[in-house]
């Protein structure tokens, strides 16, 4: 019998592809705003947003314009050169988030690993701690990238089985923790403290209201850097422009990726004080496509569209309709009891007694009622549309996770 073409494509993924990802079995092939279009045709909405790359929506018109318009003038020169668009960039970023510079690279990891060069170098230039004893902080549960840099900071065996050997330099300690924080910071080595403001990939951890801003004051009265990771939870995700913004700090070094290009194209960034970004002179840091004017131009429009459509508001708004919707119905449900989130990164946990299979089993039957999503770390199902979804649209998507749970108890 003939395949279909989901089955199709599935079949070339393995037959040619690696099998680093067991995705949901389903071809997409268009995106529009917050819905998605199958090779069969099928509509969907997208509650996953790429992993919240595409904040603004699939094919932002405004977005695709910027791409559009520059990639037929010019798309790279890489930095051995000037360019007309590289300036304009940085200083539109710069004061778009309130920072003195901008260090330009591509995916959320460089980003990540860019930070880490920064803070040691800073570690040893200002700080003056002694050459090769750097250290930075991270907690458990973080996920900044798949490299080995990243990775050497991991305490999921996923990430890091037969990866070894790992960065040194490192420490972890417990997220949401500031007596372990405040401990680990009495070692004049530390140079650097990482953390994500909501773990995403941990399953949407929210820390308790006191964390973030009691762990910028430990990091301050040790001179060591508060690094905040906002690759998944910036740009509008949490409800504010990043999610510190819920407090009265900001990070000395913020570093955003995915939404930062609406999902058009690999673009990720650093952004801190002339103290600490002057510490790279010529040459000792960079890339190839890191500030190139194709995505620099596709950036800056699709920062626009956060503001011009105030997608903060909306997040923050159509989030808590959203919670309290789901907090509604799941005080009586057998299979969800936690719903947790802010502004439109949400998740809800599948209860232990049922396996994490239930988990991927509601996302299969969700796909099969028109709403794509995906369970992290086994039982629990992030939910995360794009920030221009409606207040009917959420409703309607709403009831549809409602409706689905519902079968599985
Ligand atoms: C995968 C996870 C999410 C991130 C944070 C840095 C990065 C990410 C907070 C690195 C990337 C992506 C990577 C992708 C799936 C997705 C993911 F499940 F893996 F962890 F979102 F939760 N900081 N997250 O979330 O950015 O280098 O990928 O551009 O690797 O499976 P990147």
């Amino acid at each position: 019998m003939a395949l279909s073409k989901t089955e199709y494509f599935i079949d070339l993924e393995s037959s040619y592809g690696a099998f680093n990802y067991h995705p949901l079995p389903v071809v997409l092939e268009k995106g529009n705003g917050i819905y998605l279009w199958d090779v069969e045709g099928k509509k969907y909405f997208d509650f996953l947003s790429a992993y919240s790359a595409v904040n603004q929506g699939h094919c932002h018109p405004k977005i695709i314009d910027a791409l559009v318009n520059q990639s037929s003038k010019l798309t790279l020169t890489s930095r051995a050169f000037h360019n007309n668009i590289l300036g304009e960039y940085e200083k539109f970023v710069t004061k778009y988030f309130g920072y003195d510079r901008l260090l330009p690279m591509n995916t959320g990891v460089e980003a990540g690993e860019t930070a880490v060069k920064l803070a040691r170098k800073w570690g040893y230039k200002i700080k003056g701690v002694k050459k090769n004893h750097a250290k930075i902080i991270f907690v458990t549960g973080n996920f900044w990238g798949r490299t080995l840099a990243a990775i050497s900071s991991s305490d999921d065996p996923l990430s890091t089985n037969d990866f070894g050997p790992f960065m040194p330099g490192y420490e972890i300690i417990p997220y949401n923790d500031l007596e372990s924080l405040d401990k680990a910071l009495n070692d004049p080595n530390v140079v650097a403290f990482m953390v994500e403001p909501i773990q995403g990939e941990a399953g949407v951890i929210v820390p308790d209201e006191n964390y973030l801003p009691n762990a910028f004051e430990l990091c301050r009265k040790n001179n060591v850097l508060f690094i905040a990771d906002e690759i998944q939870t910036g740009i509008g995700r949490t409800g504010k422009m990043i999610c510190c913004d819920y407090y009265d700090f900001k990070p000395d070094i913020l570093v955003l990726g995915k939404a930062l290009s609406g999902g058009v194209l690999p673009v990720s960034a650093v952004l801190t004080s002339n103290e600490v970004m002057l510490t790279i002179k010529p040459g000792e840091h960079g890339s190839t496509f890191g500030g190139n004017p194709l995505a620099c131009k596709v950036a800056m429009a699709a920062l626009k569209v956060v503001k011009d459509e105030d997608l903060c508001s909306n997040a923050y708004e159509l989030g808590k309709f959203f919670r309290k919707k789901l907090r509604h119905y799941t005080i009586q449900s057998k299979v969800v009891n936690i719903v947790r989130g802010k502004g439109l990164l949400n998740a809800i946990v599948i209860n232990d007694n049922h396996k994490s299979e239930v988990a991927w089993n509601i996302c299969l039957r969700l796909k099969e009622n028109g709403l794509l999503a995906k369970p992290t770390h086994g039982n629990i199902i992030r939910f995360a549309p794009p920030l221009t979804i409606s207040k009917k649209e959420i409703v309607r998507a709403t009831e549809i996770i409602i409706d689905t749970i519902k079968f599985f108890h």
